[in-house]
């Protein structure tokens, strides 16, 4: 006689919100597996119930844990971006895998205008400045550059990209894009050249995806073009920049600044980019308001009822 099937889910991360317990117990029996002393014994005891996994954008999620669950039917992530998880993987074996679209375009279009601003106006150095007592010493304080009416390049016009168009053009910007192909249904200039985009623009703000595809697209000639005057801002996965370029254009001078949140071993932030004054720093929180992150998690638990009730979930990633 077989054993029946419990079905299962296993959670791989901590859900910020106090009924996504109770919601996910509805339907599953649930597996905590931060909580777990063993983690890899766990998941082997259970792997015969287990049908869903909740992730999230940064928890990787491998080949390896998918070929482990034989009855894995849906891995539902937390957040937009799905470069840490073996999607295609999961798709040739008939897994749905959801992530959270849409509502995290405007948290995170809001923190790229602030680190674009803070860049420009040096509002990170200036607040150095006035809680190192400088302000009234000789040390005076450096002339920002303006925003408004500027040139701003956005790589990857999406949707958090025309969010972020959207806004800039509230700064009266002129706006122009590169994307892998030119897109029919926006007022905004295609440029099919990125480092013609990049020496264009005073601004090249990043909001494409992450993953194989765009790795260090961002390279040091894209750097050069933009120049000593020049300010990158990176909301999207640090992959996308050869940070090894990057730190060497602007501490050489070649590169005017740059307003970061994303990076390519987070968290770890290359010394080096620590000690420079035209350099914004911040730990990937674009979308980490009380706000959003709710939107994310209730959408995550959306997508597992759906699951349970009708088999699909509710905002799948499609066929890669
Ligand atoms: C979060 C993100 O850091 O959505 C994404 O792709 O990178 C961020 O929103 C993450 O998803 C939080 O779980």
């Amino acid at each position: 006689m077989t054993t029946p099937v419990v079905p299962t889910l296993l959670q791989l991360l901590p859900l910020n919100a106090s009924q996504a317990k109770e919601r996910l117990s509805k339907h599953f029996k649930l597996i905590e597996l931060w909580k777990e002393s063993d983690p890899q014994a766990t998941i082997t005891r259970h792997k015969d119930d287990i049908q869903v996994v909740v992730t999230s954008a940064m928890t990787p999620t491998s080949a390896e844990l998918i070929d482990a669950l034989p009855r894995l039917k849906a891995i539902c992530s937390q957040g937009v971006g799905y470069d840490a998880i073996d999607v295609k993987h999961a798709q040739s074996k008939d897994i749905q895998v959801s992530n959270t679209p849409d509502v995290l375009n405007d948290c995170v279009a809001d923190l790229t205008l602030g680190l674009l601003l803070t860049s420009a106006r040096k509002l990170g150095h200036a607040e150095r400045y006035v809680r190192n007592n400088l302000w009234g010493t000789d040390a005076s304080f450096p002339l920002g550059t303006s925003v408004s009416h500027k040139k701003l390049g956005i790589v990857g016009l999406g949707r958090i990209g025309m969010a972020i168009a959207q806004r800039a053009a509230g700064f009266n910007m002129d706006i122009r894009y590169h994307n892998r192909s030119e897109r029919s249904d926006v007022p905004y200039q295609y440029m099919a050249s990125l480092v013609d985009l990049a020496s264009w623009a005073d601004f090249l703000v990043i909001a494409t995806v992450g993953g194989d595809g765009t790795r260090h697209l961002i390279d040091a000639p894209v750097l050069k073009a933009l120049g000593p005057n020049g300010m990158l801002v990176n909301i999207s996965r640090g992959s996308v920049i050869d940070e090894t370029a990057l730190v060497q254009a602007l501490s050489g001078g070649e590169l005017g600044g740059a307003g970061l949140d994303v990076y390519q071993n987070e968290p770890n932030v290359p010394e080096a980019l620590k000690t420079l004054d035209n350099v914004v720093l911040v730990p990937h929180i674009a979308s980490a308001t009380t706000e959003t992150r709710a939107a994310m998690t209730n959408l995550v638990l959306e997508n597992v009822e759906a699951f349970a009730t009708t088999g699909k979930v509710l905002t799948p990633i499609p066929a890669l």
